[in-house]
């Protein structure tokens, strides 16, 4: 058999199930660490629940995939997950899914081994959102999820360190209301509200426009030029200031 007609007869079978998301549709892309409970409990032992090397490897591969030509406008981090907003208008790998998912992927696992010097990977998926509120509200929620989170890890990792087992530590705060937890940390010299804003609300990324002022080698003249480069911020605001953070760079996506 030709080889072209072998390659137009076999190609299909590729590439039938390539799915773009649709235009002006938002796409988010959301990153999570395999096995990273294993991960930084036996490989890399990084304190617990929150390690700050842990988080600057991941703001790390954040800022990588920001400039990973995808047109990001947002990048925001807390545990192991990451997640990355598009321009609306993004027109990346033509806007399909397995090419975003595999090659971000890719990136995220290599520049992640790299910075812990082991083998890692992340699992990728395009979340898609079809109006600005709704982008609003997914990265509210990814939010909460690390608030909730950090509440809970420390008092699991509080009653392990008092000796309680997995099950017993795990089993004691179930059904806790939010209220109870943060007392029974107050009770242990632990104020939850007064925990750095990075446990608590994650890591964002962003883009800033700076002027450098430079001159005209020909001319002489003073000129000024409008470059931009990342901000992370490791103290987002919460609730409708965050809400109003994400409008703005909606609004005006970089
Ligand atoms: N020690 C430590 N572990 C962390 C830190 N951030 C995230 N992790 C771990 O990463 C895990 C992420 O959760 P999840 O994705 O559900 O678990 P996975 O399926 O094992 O990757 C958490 O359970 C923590 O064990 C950190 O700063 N320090
Ligand atoms: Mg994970």
């Amino acid at each position: 058999m030709q080889f072209d007609e072998l390659d137009q007869r076999m190609r299909v079978f590729e590439t039938a199930h390539d799915h773009c998301v649709l235009p002006g549709v938002h796409i988010v892309l959301r990153l999570d660490g395999r096995g990273f409970t294993r991960f930084t409990k036996d490989v890399m032992a990084f304190e617990r629940p929150f390690d700050e090397r842990f988080r600057d490897v991941m703001v790390q591969v954040v800022e990588h995939l920001m400039q990973a030509d995808l047109r990001a406008v947002y990048g925001y981090t807390q545990s192991d997950e990451i997640s990355l907003l598009l321009h609306r208008d993004s027109d990346a790998f033509g806007r399909k899914e397995r090419k975003l998912n595999s090659v971000m992927a890719g990136e995220a696992s290599g520049v992640a081994s790299l910075a812990f010097g082991r083998p890692v990977a992340f699992d990728c998926r395009v979340c898609q959102l079809p109006d600005q509120d709704l982008v609003v509200d997914y990265f509210r929620w990814r939010q909460e999820d690390a608030h909730r989170n950090a509440l809970n890890a420390h008092c699991y990792w509080g009653r392990r360190a008092e000796g309680a087992s997995p099950e017993q530590a795990h089993d004691e705060f179930a059904g806790a209301s939010i209220a109870a937890k943060n007392e029974w940390l107050f009770q242990r010299g632990v104020n939850y509200d007064a925990l750095p804003a990075w446990q608590k609300r994650g890591v964002g990324v962003l883009w800033r426009d700076f002027e450098v002022v430079g001159r005209d080698p020909r001319t002489g003249v003073a000129t000024t030029t409008s470059r931009r480069r990342l901000h992370r911020e490791t103290e987002l605001p919460r609730g409708d200031d965050y809400a109003a953070l994400l409008r703005g760079l909606l609004a005006d996506p970089a």
